[in-house]
């Protein structure tokens, strides 16, 4: 029956994650997959999340079925720390929130209500982007196409470029954006170059679908959440998918939402009951474990700004490694390009090793990095980012100066 079922090729992230667990070697190194270590290289349990936690198992809660669009306090608790709670576009009560299954749930039910009503468009992705972006819009039906983003012979942004691309985007055009800390480049628009291309996704009807999936770990939960707030205050139609995997490090509850800035209250509502349809469609609804957690936490003032010091903490600590590995590369090899280490935000930076490096890297030294190049900083510790410092230079030296 399944005779010409094909081997899977495997994901370039999640399998290459597989590949590391399987990996019998004691020293190895994860810098591959987009999740955030202690200095332990313990994956945290936030200590606001574990109080909530601890509260929610005494109370013995059951577990209905939640509805189809997941629970209102979580649903609001979103759209106040996503939009901020001041927006007008909240008090105007035009904001349709639905909780999802992770950020990727959000990006899926998204595209899917989108090849719906706009069967013909087709969507923009940077150049390079999120892998799993690419899959997920293709598994709607959507052509995917790319524009300029990433300079890599100088570590930064190809704005221009990617300004004159949108620019010439036919009306209905779907333009995937990362809020802050792009993935996989670490390199994000000034808010001055937000400001520059707001417009013109207004001004041709471009609609912007935007993925925050690391809300906190570029510059604080405010600041982070610049580019959603700016285009919705610009009256540019937006999705916005966010995650909390990464900032409560709750990666395998699956929390995420996507909401969907819309002309009046009215439209919310319409908007909101084809986004329930999506979701009966393909999963009836959300869990309620992690989301009640979540709720809890951004609800209860003692255990928010202790979750928002926490997660300050661990951007802190991001930092801390990014000054650890360019000294450390610095003390090995002389005239290369290693600023981007420092300026890259996030937890990526694009090292601009080739695949082949890449793979001396892990087969020679037990160090993981995605064959784009892409490391992911916040999996470096005091103990480890000396010897991933070393190997790293001692790849390089069998290879020319090329970045
Ligand atoms: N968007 C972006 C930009 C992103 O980096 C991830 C995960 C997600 C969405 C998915 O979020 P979630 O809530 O887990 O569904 N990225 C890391 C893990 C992965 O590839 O799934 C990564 O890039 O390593």
């Amino acid at each position: 029956m399944f005779d010409n079922v094909t081997a899977y090729a495997g994901d370039p992230i999640l399998s290459l994650n597989e590949d590391f667990q399987r990996d019998p070697r004691s020293d190895k190194v994860n810098l591959s997959i987009g999740i955030y270590f202690d200095d332990a290289g313990r994956l945290p349990v936030m200590a606001a999340v574990d109080e909530a936690e601890r509260e929610l198992v005494a109370q013995r809660r059951t577990r209905p079925y939640l509805p189809m669009a997941g629970i209102a306090d979580y649903r609001a608790a979103v759209q106040e720390l996503v939009f901020g709670a001041d927006s007008a576009a909240l008090r105007e009560a035009r904001i349709a929130t639905l909780q999802t299954i992770g950020g990727s749930g959000a990006l899926k039910v998204g595209s899917d209500f989108l090849k719906r009503y706009f069967p013909d468009s087709q969507v923009w992705i940077s150049d390079p982007s999120w892998e799993n972006h690419r899959v997920v819009f293709e598994g709607s039906g959507f052509q995917v196409n790319t524009y300029p983003y990433y300079d890599g012979a100088t570590g930064g942004l190809r704005f221009e470029d990617m300004l004159k691309t949108v620019e010439g985007l036919p009306a209905e055009s779907i333009v995937l954006l990362h809020a802050c800390c792009h993935n996989p480049t670490g390199v994000d628009l000034s808010q001055a170059q937000w400001e520059a291309i707001l417009p013109v996704l207004r001004a041709r009807r471009l609609i912007a679908f935007v993925d925050m999936a690391y809300q906190g770990f570029g510059s604080d939960l405010e600041q982070d959440a610049f580019a959603v707030r700016a285009l919705t205050d610009a009256g540019v139609t937006c999705l916005v998918a966010n995650s909390f995997s990464k900032n409560f490090s709750l990666y395998g509850e699956r929390c995420g939402a996507l909401s969907v800035v819309c002309r009046s209250s009215e439209e919310a509502t319409r908007v909101l009951g084809q986004l329930t349809c999506t979701v009966r469609a393909n999963y009836s609804n959300p869990p309620t474990h992690g989301a009640r957690i979540i709720a809890r936490v951004l609800g209860d003032a003692a255990l928010r700004s202790n979750w928002t010091a926490e997660l300050a903490a661990m951007r802190g600590r991001i930092q801390v490694m990014r000054q650890a590995v360019h000294s450390g590369l610095e003390g090995h090899v002389a005239g290369r390009a290693l600023s981007r280490y420092l300026d890259q935000r996030g937890m990526f930076t694009y090292t601009g090793l080739s695949p082949d490096q890449v793979d001396c890297l892990r087969e020679v030294h037990g160090v993981y990095l995605l064959r784009s190049g892409r490391m992911c900083v916040a999996g470096l510790n005091q103990r480890n980012v000396g010897v991933v410092a070393a190997a790293i230079a001692s790849v390089l030296k069998h290879t020319p100066a090329n970045w």
